[in-house]
């Protein structure tokens, strides 16, 4: 049976050793309630460290009843030593990976001694996970500590379907860049054949790196490297919007529990009942935006002080990461922050900053919530941001006001917060001046909206998302077999046939890729092997291309074949005159100029040809990452016209094409087919304007593309040098392919 293994840094448990007694409780968190309806269930497998070092756990007997406690609920505990967590955790996890990632690249400490304790650990991760695996098994990968992992598993086992998420920012590639084990980091994850990222910034700031960095394809969203294809995709983690929901009603219902927060609160506001409670919770990290917060809240106090006795701020920083100087000496900035505001607007009856330096159980959380007007959530750069999401379900009244940083994925789904820029404090006091003003009305529209949201896009819903796109992408998602190892009975099924139809598309099939597409004229070899195809009397072989019917004619016209140009919009039989396949007029065109004009001004190297029905914008002389860019950009802009002017947008191979709807190679091999009766059809082509060839073709047909792009064809090629060799099998027969074949191994080798 299948069984899906999820692998995070820590594993969802605490961890207590007091008196030579191990005990433990499952650790509760947006993501282990996400994973509940994966694990524990059906054999299903968590993998991760325990949190603390190996030399703590006392006594080998305790170790093994902790194996045995902890692999009972199907946890597989990775044992680290403190130097493995010093530097794969403590050092290139947490002092290189997050600082970057959160485009603070002067906390990165560089070092190689941090890289080589990651790859360690990633690789006694991957070892542990490999003891378990069956092929065919689904591996889930969490998050920045782990991004070497998900290679290592592919080389070990191809068949496993593994995926990965990424829960904090993919940072842009001009930052992305510095890290000196860059292309490592990339190749480890693209070992995986989905990456989830929680917005779609993040998704292009990587699918960019990636094209920069590594020798790869990439079509949309998908990369291809190294003939491994690795989906892309945007998953927005939810909450588990039923708890808070519920805890908050819950709270409304039941008696105040003595000691609880919210019954200091209810104590508190006998006194002050004016005072309106401002929330702002996080982990004390530098990536939060506290400090920022904190000075436009003085800011706020300055500007506004008729607020003054009238708001508090209850600021939750939940000690993280305490041992790392970095952060002690955030703390020591935020403490004397928090003393200068309160000192310098304090009043006898009143403090403006209630702080408070600890974590609280869940329940007291939720009555934090629960009690504040507006949530103040600032961070310079953030993942997600959860407590965005639980403070507006924790709105039972469909009240509060959200202000929420443009830096936090959140923003992206949570619209009808105020969504401000964490830099700029008189924005924040706006919004905050704002959202003490807001009529109950319009809190109450905003906070439907947006709860509305969140409970459509719960944490559940994100994981199985997530499973359901990993489990339909094939594992060996690019393994059609090659068209030469499967030459023998393709040789069979030809030399059986009496009426060959024999397609080939020309740019990229039977000669390679240049800038200078004239450079590309046939060789001699070339016209050999085509002349001595088409010299056999079964054979109709036609060459079928995007090129001009002049530039197809003055290379070809003196073989006996057919042609097909512009992508099917002419065709020209074996010495007879050319024909045109489509009939409409191409008023489009002047149009569609224009746009490509301003994109050619933009671009230097790109340029426009223009055929009868075809209008291309090149950009294979453009350097780097600006023409694909600026081909995305076109292809978008495009897409909204291909209604109104019946026109559709071809997505070459650094070329843009523009023709009319109903014009495309598979409409022209439709018509071709219809002529004879064939019994066997060979198609060949590079493209992705090939595909509409190859989806037209009946079954039986041997369809091969060129190049590791994912294709409807059947069969695959490496390049145009083994589609020579290809149709020199067919042409000469399997003795003498055999002949070529035994020239010697290594010569084999390079050859397929
Ligand atoms: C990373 C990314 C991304 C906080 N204090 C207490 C407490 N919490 C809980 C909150 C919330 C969670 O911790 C914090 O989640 P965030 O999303 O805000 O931030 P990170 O921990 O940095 O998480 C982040 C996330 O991964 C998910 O992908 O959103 O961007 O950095 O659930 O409620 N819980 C309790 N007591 C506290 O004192 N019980």
């Amino acid at each position: 049976m299948k069984k899906i293994i999820i692998v995070s840094n820590r594993l969802p448990v605490e961890l207590k050793i007091e008196n030579d007694k191990i005990t433990f409780k499952q650790s509760v968190g947006g993501l282990t309630t996400g994973l509940s309806s994966v694990h524990p269930k059906d054999h299903n497998l968590w993998v991760g460290w325990l949190g603390i070092p190996e030399q703590e756990i006392p006594g080998s007997s305790l170790k093994d009843d902790l194996m045995d406690e902890v692999i009972r609920k199907d946890y597989i505990p990775i044992f680290l030593t403190e130097e493995e967590i010093d530097s794969y955790y403590y050092g290139y996890s947490n002092d290189i990976i997050w600082p970057l990632f959160h485009y603070f690249p002067e906390y990165a400490k560089f070092n190689s001694y941090y890289w080589s304790g990651y790859k360690k650990v990633n690789e006694k991760f991957a070892r542990e996970i490999l003891n378990y695996t069956d092929e065919n098994d689904t591996v889930w990968v969490h998050d920045y500590h782990l991004m070497l992992l998900p290679a290592m598993l592919k080389t070990q086992q191809s068949h496993l379907n593994i995926g990965f998420f990424l829960h904090i920012p993919f940072p842009t590639y001009e930052v992305f860049r510095m890290l000196p084990s860059r292309v490592e980091i990339l190749k480890g994850l693209l070992g995986t054949n989905l990456i989830g990222f929680h917005t779609s910034e993040y998704q292009q700031y990587f699918i960019e790196s990636v094209s920069r960095l590594l020798p790869c394809e990439i079509h949309g969203n998908e990369i291809i490297y190294e003939g491994h294809k690795t989906v892309v995709e945007v998953f927005p983690m939810g909450i588990d919007a039923d708890e808070f929901e519920n805890e908050a009603h819950l709270q409304k219902e039941q008696e105040i529990k003595p000691q609880s927060i919210k019954a200091e609160i209810k104590e508190y506001t006998k006194h002050s009942p004016q005072v309106r409670f401002i929330i702002s919770i996080d982990r004390l990290d530098y990536s939060k935006g506290i400090v920022n917060r904190l000075e436009a809240f003085d800011y706020f106090l300055e500007n506004n002080p008729h607020y003054k006795e009238q708001v508090k701020l209850l600021m939750l920083a939940v000690p993280s990461r305490t041992c790392v100087p970095q952060y002690q000496l955030l703390k020591k900035d935020i403490d004397e922050l928090v003393g200068r505001i309160n000192s310098k607007h304090a009043t006898v009856r009143w403090t403006p900053i209630l702080y408070l330096f600890r974590s609280l159980p869940f329940e007291d959380l939720i009555s934090l919530y629960t009690c504040s007007d507006v949530a103040l959530i600032t961070p310079v750069r953030d993942g997600m941001n959860l407590v965005a999401k639980e403070y507006v379900m924790s709105r039972s009244d469909q009240d509060g006001v959200l202000i929420l940083s443009e830096m936090a994925g959140a923003s992206k789904e949570l619209k009808e917060a105020f969504i401000i820029n964490p830099m700029n404090y008189r924005e924040i006091s706006n919004a905050l001046l704002q959202a003490l003003e807001m009529p109950k009305e319009d809190q109450a529209k905003r906070i439907k909206i947006m709860q509305d949201t969140i409970r459509n896009n719960n944490v559940k819903k994100w994981a199985t998302n997530f499973l359901t796109q990993l489990e339909g992408i094939p594992s060996n998602n690019l393994q059609q077999e090659s068209a030469l190892k499967n030459r023998k009975s393709i040789i069979e099924h030809y030399e059986k046939a009496e009426k060959r139809l024999i397609l080939l598309d020309y740019d990229g099939t039977l000669v390679g890729f240049q800038d200078n597409p004239e450079m590309l004229a046939p060789d001699k070899e070339l016209t050999k092997l085509i002349r001595t195809l088409a010299g056999n009397s079964k054979n109709d072989l036609y060459l079928i291309s995007g090129r001009k019917k002049e530039n197809l004619e003055a290379w070809f016209a003196d073989l006996p074949i057919g042609l097909i140009a512009e992508h099917g919009s002419f065709i020209r039989q074996s010495n007879k005159d050319w024909k045109s396949e489509f009939y409409g007029k191409s008023h489009w065109k002047k149009k569609i100029q224009k746009l490509l004009e301003s994109y050619t001004e933009k671009i230097p190297d790109s340029f426009i040809e223009e055929k009868t029905h075809v209008l291309a914008w090149h950009y294979r002389k453009v350097p780097g990452e600006i023409g694909v860019r600026g081909a995305r950009e076109i292809v978008q802009m495009l897409r909204t016209r291909t209604m109104d002017l019946g026109i559709q947008v071809l997505n070459g191979n650094k070329v843009i094409e523009v023709t009319a709807a109903s014009i495309n190679k598979g409409n022209a091999v439709r018509n071709l087919m219809r002529q004879k009766d064939y019994d066997f059809i060979l198609a060949i082509g590079d493209d992705t304007t090939d595909e509409f060839m190859f989806r037209q073709l009946p079954s039986q047909a041997i369809s091969i593309k060129v190049g590791t792009a994912e294709s409807a064809a059947k069969y695959r090629l490496k390049d145009f040098k083994q589609v020579r060799f290809f149709l020199y099998a067919l042409s000469e027969k399997e003795t003498i392919v055999k002949r070529i074949f035994d020239i010697g191994n290594e010569n084999k080798k390079q050859i397929i």
